[in-house]
This record gives C-alpha cells, sequence and structure tokens, in this order.
C-alpha cells in the first residue's frame, strides 16, 4: 500500500512537472526550416575581418566554437588594433593586461583574466576550458599555465601605444573617450550548422585602467553568455556596469521570455541606465553595447548612446557592418 502510495504521489509529480516544462517550452525559442544558419556576429569594425575568418569554418560545417576563436585571433594578433591582444593600450603602470573568455554549447566555459605577455589569450582561455578542471586563471597563474601550455612570451607593449602611454602619464587623467578610447572589445557569437551556438568575447580592457583591473569581458555572464536552448550574447563598453546588471546574462534571458535579439538587448541597455540613474552615474561618460543572436539565427544589438556598430555575415548578409541603435 505504502509503495501504490509512493508510485501515485511520484506520478502525481511527474505529471506536475511535464505541464510547467510545457509551459515552459511555450517560451522557448524553437528551431525551425526557417532557422538562419550559420550565422555569426561581432561587435565593432573589426568584426568584418574577424567573422569573415569564422565564416571559413563554419561554412564548411565546422564548430561554432572553433569558429569564435579563430575570429577573435584576428584582432588580438593585429598590432593595429589597440584595444585587443597585442599592441593593445596598457594600464596606467604601462603593462598591457588581457582579459578573455569562451564558452561552448555544452556550457563549458574557460576565462583568463589580467594576462601579460601572451598574443593569444583567447586560446589560453580555451585551455582553462578544455585542460583544467577550472575555469578561470587570473594574473600570474593564468600566464604560468600560458607557458606550461606551450604558448610564447612576448611584449605585448607596441612603440604607437608606448608613445601614448607616456603621453597619457603626462596628465594621468582617468576619463575614457566614449566611443574612441576604451570601447573595442571583441566579443563574437555564432550558430553552426548542427544549430550549436558558442562565443568568444577578448580584450586590453580599458585603457589606462589600474593594474589588476578586471572588465567584464572574461567574465561568464556578463561579458558573454551562451545558452543553447535560446540564445548567446556577447559584450563591449564600460565593463564595471555590465558586471553590475550580469549583463549578456540578462540579454539570454530577456530572449527567453520570447523578446527578439534587439529588443533584449535594448532591455538590457535600460538596466543598465536605471541602475547608473541610481548611483548619479552621469550616463554621457558610459557606453554599452550588447550584440546577441537567438536559436532562429536572429540577430539584434543595441547600445546606450549613437557610435556603436557591428559585423553580420550569415548566408544572406554576406559579412555587412550594422548600426546599432541607441537609446541616446
Ligand atoms: C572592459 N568591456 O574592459 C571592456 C572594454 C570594452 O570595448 O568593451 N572595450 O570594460
Amino acid at each position: 500500500m505504502a509503495s501504490r502510495r509512493k508510485f501515485l504521489k511520484l506520478s502525481t509529480l511527474t505529471t506536475a512537472l511535464f505541464a510547467v516544462n510545457k509551459n515552459k517550452a511555450v517560451n522557448l525559442i524553437q528551431t525551425d526550416s526557417k532557422t538562419i544558419k550559420p550565422i555569426v556576429i561581432s561587435t565593432w569594425r573589426f568584426g568584418i575581418e574577424a567573422n569573415a575568418e569564422a565564416w571559413n569554418i563554419l561554412k564548411k560545417g565546422g564548430r561554432a566554437l572553433d569558429a569564435v576563436e579563430a575570429g577573435v585571433k584576428i584582432p588580438e594578433g593585429d598590432a593595429n588594433e589597440r584595444s585587443v591582444g597585442l599592441g593593445g593600450r596598457p594600464d596606467r603602470d604601462g603593462r598591457v593586461t588581457l582579459d578573455a573568455c569562451i564558452m561552448d554549447e555544452n556550457m563549458n566555459i574557460g576565462s583568463v583574466a589580467c594576462l601579460e605577455h601572451i598574443v593569444h589569450p583567447i586560446s589560453v582561455a580555451r585551455a582553462v576550458m578544455e585542460k583544467t578542471p577550472h575555469v578561470m586563471l587570473t594574473g600570474e597563474g593564468a600566464l604560468q599555465f600560458a607557458l606550461a601550455q606551450g604558448f610564447k612570451k612576448e611584449n605585448l607593449l607596441t612603440p604607437e601605444s608606448d608613445k601614448e602611454w607616456k603621453e597619457w602619464l603626462k596628465e594621468s587623467k582617468y576619463k575614457p573617450v566614449v566611443n574612441i578610447e576604451n570601447h573595442d572589445t571583441i566579443g563574437m557569437v555564432a550558430l553552426d550548422k548542427n544549430g550549436n551556438l558558442s562565443g568568444a568575447c577578448t580584450t586590453s580592457g580599458m585603457a589606462f585602467k589600474m593594474h589588476g583591473r578586471v572588465g567584464d569581458s572574461p567574465i561568464i555572464g556578463a561579458g558573454l553568455y551562451v545558452d543553447n536552448e535560446v540564445g548567446a550574447a556577447t559584450a563591449t563598453g564600460h565593463g564595471e556596469e555590465v558586471i553590475r546588471i550580469a549583463g549578456c546574462h540578462t540579454v539570454i534571458e530577456f530572449m527567453r521570455q520570447g523578446f527578439s535579439p534587439e529588443e533584449a538587448c535594448k532591455k538590457a541597455v535600460e538596466r543598465i541606465i536605471s541602475s547608473a540613474k541610481k548611483r548619479n552615474k552621469a550616463l554621457s561618460e558610459l557606453q554599452i553595447g550588447f550584440i546577441a543572436i537567438n536559436k532562429n539565427g536572429e540577430h539584434g544589438a543595441y547600445c546606450l548612446q549613437k557610435g556603436f556598430n557591428y559585423a553580420v555575415y550569415s548566408p544572406e548578409i554576406k559579412n555587412e557592418l550594422h548600426n546599432a541603435k541607441s537609446l541616446y
């Protein structure tokens, strides 16, 4: 009798759970024949070259994870890109410290923060994800790990960045210039032929930051988030503000509620604004941009102030730069 009662209780519970899941499924994005894939999007104008590299993998049916890693390595390795990897602007002590993270379709994550001397922090982040029991390594420990993995130690401070830093030292004023000085993180998210999502984000962070400062870019949930049932999002801009609202996770949760990628990004920007207002933070000094794709391959973006753009590559859109809509 007792066991029958237990069975009945269990089956009622199962039915209840099923009903809940059924309701939840209504909100989840259903992949259908109209799904656009593959697709890759990334932040700012250097997203064009980065997307082209990612596309080489996606068009052959490759994995989104491999595509985003290969894509963001392009600006990382380019000394003329002054906000990512080699040639990135240093911190106020003249040290180039890099932040990066990566996430795949199975919730595997890897991240490095305040990493010096390595041109491709995204690949170190991937090694953290695949070869350690941890998800994040920082500073000296991240460097030690990278060297042990065979990454080469290099000087990332190029003569141009060194000159700019010395110029900055004359006044040592920490006042980022919106859309110019400190906002060129590359964040990239992709959906592959098999319908799997992944993302990567990498940066030298705010120029002339305090040594040891970590922004949103290596923080899963802030600068990047991927949920293979829903979508993927990444961020650029003032990391402190993005971290405060767990920005990219917030974008995903809005998409889960049924909002389009653009609407979800807009709602996250609105949340940033209400958080900034509570602290009397001047909005004119802030820039934040979110980009996102959903499981159907639809894309969207939103930013706080005009001037943020992102690159889109899909079977229909052959690598174009789109201006994100802005609240101001
Ligand atoms: C940071 N979010 O370190 C980065 C900076 C950035 O485009 O996005 N630059 O806060």
